[in-house]
């Protein structure tokens, strides 16, 4: 009985980081397996078609872009909310040959960050690679609703990929909130997160650094004890609020390597204008912490 599992296939492209500061990548997206995840009424875009459509604009305007991968994303049939959720997740290429050498960046052959599709809940987790292609990690829903999972990954001797996924959990969907709050301070218990963007409003296509101030929450006073987390002194990913999410609205920006005591800093691009929505992550007192802002690129 084949009902017990279902997939979905991404085909995905890859583009080189400049600088290794950001990528941009687009994607044609084809998807297929179970369509239940696709039947979201409230959802516009959600359509078979309206994806080919969506990922042919994409395939004309970065037309030197090439796919090369895809991911295919397993989960079992029944998956609830607020529950382990076992995920399998195959990598393979273009005509579904899997893909068996990955190189290891950032300490892992692949990072998984998983979003509800209004960028509310962010995980950033470490599938478990079994060899042939197939990784494997335990996710945790918290709501019922549709969620993006977008694997970040090195084919070996090939470019950072992106491979974007979705899933839906059922059940009914939390009332939306007024999500967006452009607060430039997070206080994280004993830690003070302030981003810095400079007085300028943050243009779209051109270079931005991003500070981070941390201070600790008691005293005010710049923290000296940040510990590289995944190898780096912070990592920061970026979506843009999109409906559907693409991979071309995800952004893994690499920290500098040298910044002040209490300073996380990035330099990275926002492609273009919307709402974008930032998670910086940074480990102190070898607990790893998580810091979101939304901004506005005009
Ligand atoms: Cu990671």
């Amino acid at each position: 009985m084949k009902r017990f599992l279902t997939g979905i296939i991404v085909l995905t492209s890859l583009l080189i980081a400049p600088g290794c500061s950001s990528l941009t990548k687009s994607g044609e997206t084809q998807v297929s397996g179970n369509e239940s995840h696709h039947t979201d009424a409230s959802h516009n875009m959600s359509s078979d078609h309206d994806h080919q459509g969506h990922s042919m604009e994409h395939t004309n305007h970065e037309a030197n872009t090439k796919i090369t991968t895809q991911a295919k994303l397993t989960t079992p049939k029944n998956i609830a909310p607020n529950q382990s959720v076992n995920l399998v997740i195959n990598v393979q290429d273009t005509a579904g040959k899997s893909i068996d050498k990955f190189d290891t960046f950032q300490e892992k052959l692949m990072h998984l960050i998983v979003v509800r599709d209004d960028l509310a809940t962010y995980d950033h987790i470490h599938p478990t690679y079994k060899g042939n292609g197939r990784f494997e990690v335990s996710a945790n829903f918290s709501t019922p609703g549709d969620y993006s999972l977008f694997s970040d990954y090195k084919p070996s001797g090939q470019k950072e990929t992106v491979s974007l996924m979705q899933v839906k959990i059922p059940g009914s969907v939390p009332l939306p909130k007024n999500l967006e709050k452009f607060e430039k301070t997070k206080v994280l218990s004993n830690t003070k997160v302030n981003l810095n963007v400079g007085n300028k409003k943050i243009q779209s296509g051109q270079e931005v650094t991003l500070n981070f101030d941390i201070k600790d929450a008691a005293n005010n006073q710049p923290i000296k004890d940040i510990q590289p987390y995944l190898g780096e002194r912070g990592h920061l990913v970026i979506l843009k609020s999109a409906s559907p999410l693409t991979v071309s609205d995800y952004i893994h920006a690499h920290a500098l390597k040298k910044s002040a005591d209490g300073q996380i800093e990035f330099i990275t691009s926002f492609p273009q204008p919307g709402t974008y929505k930032l998670w910086m992550q940074f480990q102190r007192n070898g607990k790893v912490d998580t810091a979101d802002f939304w901004v506005n690129v005009v």
